[in-house]
């Protein structure tokens, strides 16, 4: 099923980083949209998913991550 995540990213300070975090939460299996947000430090991110795995995505790029919904 289609399904909506928010993660709040710790790390990200410039317009690089929200790259790397679009890049690697976009690799992940099943995902459709993302958005990622500097200023919020946050992302959303719909599609089949496995919420672990979009955690494991952005700390194997190099930044936190928590799942705020
Ligand atoms: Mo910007 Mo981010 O110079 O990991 S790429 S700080």
């Amino acid at each position: 099923d289609d399904d909506s995540v928010q993660l709040l990213i710790d790390g990200m300070t410039c317009a690089s980083c929200v790259n790397k975090v679009h890049k690697a939460l976009q690799s992940v299996d099943g995902v459709e949209n993302v958005r990622v947000n500097l200023a919020e430090r946050s992302a959303l991110v719909t599609g089949d998913i496995d919420h672990d795995a979009l955690v494991t995505a952005i700390e194997k790029a190099g930044y936190g991550a928590e799942i705020i919904q």
